[in-house]
């Protein structure tokens, strides 16, 4: 029996007795034997239900006294302080308690609680995720993460420690009131703050180099041009593309008698912005159907890791997912993908390592169509690999979803790392010509000084991007916004 249990089965035991009779009868058995922990308890307990705390509080501290390695003792004595209003005790006696016993969620809990209400979110997030983590299915302790980190201002992790509490147990009011207001919060978000983190490095040099001109009334002449074109294939645009943009600022300004550098900047902005708009269009999450969508690219561009994102960010969205790990290349996977899955509720499909891929897609693309649904992720392995061995192996398992999931609505998205540079145009070649990439995900984009290789990417192939990995944690994804990356790219802070 846990110690939340033995703490539940004594509160009933406690509270089904009459109180001034019971305080009566308890005071009776410490006069026998006034030294005895078990009846000091007992008369502590019915002394603080017949409302005289300061009495209990006396007694609970002396049983701390005769058996101070208990924790049980401290854990009486600390949630007495914590209702009697002396907070210092409690935390004091609380910290006694994970001491003697660091594997004792409830007592996390309560630190986590009172650091919340004495505004102290970052202690209390510390506490309470040593509590979840003891106890993943107490749905007080994920609410109460949740509380802790909405004050922290992550919204995207409250909401999804809220939900996990909601899941737990529905009836959780508070969890539900905190979500309402977290999932309006984030709606209400914009997506610049993301995509600045995002595009932190490629940010600062373009600015560095914008500064003497925005703002001021510059003149745009031969120099200005030459030195945009530089810091254009310095950001990895490729030289070409670089070449033909400036081109095409250079007639349009003209054209619009425009001269000054701040105007060419702001052409810069909308031309790059129409290339990132002007693709072919997909949707990959039909609401209506299964939806297909596997990740596919070289190694460690990301993959394992963006699954993991993508199905976190369809759960908030409500949307029924499951993951099927069909990278049995690398057994460290299936458990990287294990733990992500567990993380975030989902559920998975996965194989042995060394097992047929499209055996692994078999019973995923069965049980997806059987549970009914939204989505099936399918993380594959990387490769680099034959041509010849990539084709046959990612059409295989194209033709066990087409064969079991026929009205699958199915998408190949390509992940690529924006470190890769213009390399990243030979990938996207190379993938296009053995299956259906039909859409791009750009991975670690923070700390990187080369996005522009995917301006021309989208260029040519006219692939839109859905997602950027702007991290290493499963909340750093943002949806991808032309717009608003672009403006990131632009704008300081
Ligand atoms: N900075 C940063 N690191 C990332 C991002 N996405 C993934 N990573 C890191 O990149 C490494 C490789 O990520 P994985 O998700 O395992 O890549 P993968 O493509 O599945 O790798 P293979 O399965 O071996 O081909 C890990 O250390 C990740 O933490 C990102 O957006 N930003
Ligand atoms: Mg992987």
């Amino acid at each position: 029996m846990g110690l939340f249990d033995l703490f539940k089965q004594r509160k009933k035991e406690e509270s089904q007795a009459e109180p001034q009779n019971e305080v009566d009868a308890a005071r009776k058995a410490t006069l026998e034997n006034p030294d005895d922990p078990s009846a000091l308890t007992k008369l502590a307990g019915a002394l603080k239900r017949a409302g005289e705390v300061v009495e209990a509080l006396k007694h609970f501290e002396k049983v701390t006294s005769l058996v101070p390695n208990d924790p049980i003792a401290h854990f009486n004595y600390a949630v007495t302080c914590e209702e009697a209003g002396d907070i210092e005790s409690a935390l004091r006696e609380l910290a006694r308690v994970v001491e003697l016993d660091p594997e004792d969620a409830l007592a996390y809990n309560h630190l986590g609680a009172i650091y919340i209400d004495q505004s102290q979110y970052a202690k209390a997030e510390e506490a309470l995720r040593r509590a979840v983590e003891l106890n993943p299915e107490s749905a007080i302790a994920m609410n109460n993460l949740g509380v802790a980190l909405k004050h922290l201002d992550r919204a995207r992790d409250a909401a999804f420690y809220l939900d996990r509490a909601l899941a737990l147990d529905p009836s959780l009011a508070q969890a539900e009131i905190e979500l309402a207001e977290v999932r309006e919060k984030l709606a209400a978000e914009p997506k610049s703050g993301k995509f600045r983190k995002g595009l932190s490095r490629t940010k600062v040099q373009f600015l560095e180099w914008f500064k003497p001109f925005v703002g001021f009334e510059v003149e745009a002449g031969a120099e200005f041009y030459d030195g945009l074109f530089d810091q254009l294939v310095l950001s990895d645009v490729g030289s070409e593309l670089a070449a033909k943009l400036i081109e095409e600022i250079r007639a349009r300004a003209r054209d619009e008698g425009a001269t000054s550098a701040t105007r060419v900047i702001e052409i810069l902005r909308s031309k790059l912005e129409d290339i990132l708009s002007d693709t072919e269009p997909i949707a990959p999450f039909d609401p209506n159907r299964l939806n297909v969508v596997m990740l596919v690219g070289v190694n460690g561009v990301g993959k394992t890791t963006m699954l993991a994102k993508i199905a976190r960010h369809l759960k908030e969205k409500n949307l029924n997912v499951l993951i099927a790990a069909a990278d049995t290349f690398r057994a460290a996977a299936v458990d990287q993908l294990k733990i992500w899955a567990e993380r975030t509720g989902t559920p998975i499909v996965s194989g042995q390592q060394g097992a047929d891929p499209a055996a692994v897609v078999f019973d995923a693309a069965k049980a997806a169509v059987a549970r009914k649904a939204d989505v099936l992720l399918i993380d594959t392995a990387g490769r680099l690999q034959t041509k010849k061995n990539l084709m046959e192996e990612l059409k295989k398992i194209e033709r066990t979803i087409t064969k079991n999931a026929p009205d699958a609505n199915v998408h190949h998205l390509l992940c690529l790392d924006a470190n890769t540079g213009q390399n990243a145009i030979s990938q996207v070649e190379l993938f296009r010509s053995v299956c259906r990439v039909r859409g791009l995900i750009i991975n670690k984009i923070d700390g990187t000084a080369r996005g522009g290789a995917v301006l021309a990417i989208v260029k040519k192939h006219r692939l839109p991007i859905l997602f950027l990995g702007v991290g290493e944690n499963v909340g750093d994804i943002v949806e991808f916004d032309a717009g608003e990356f672009v403006k990131a790219w632009f704008s300081a802070g």
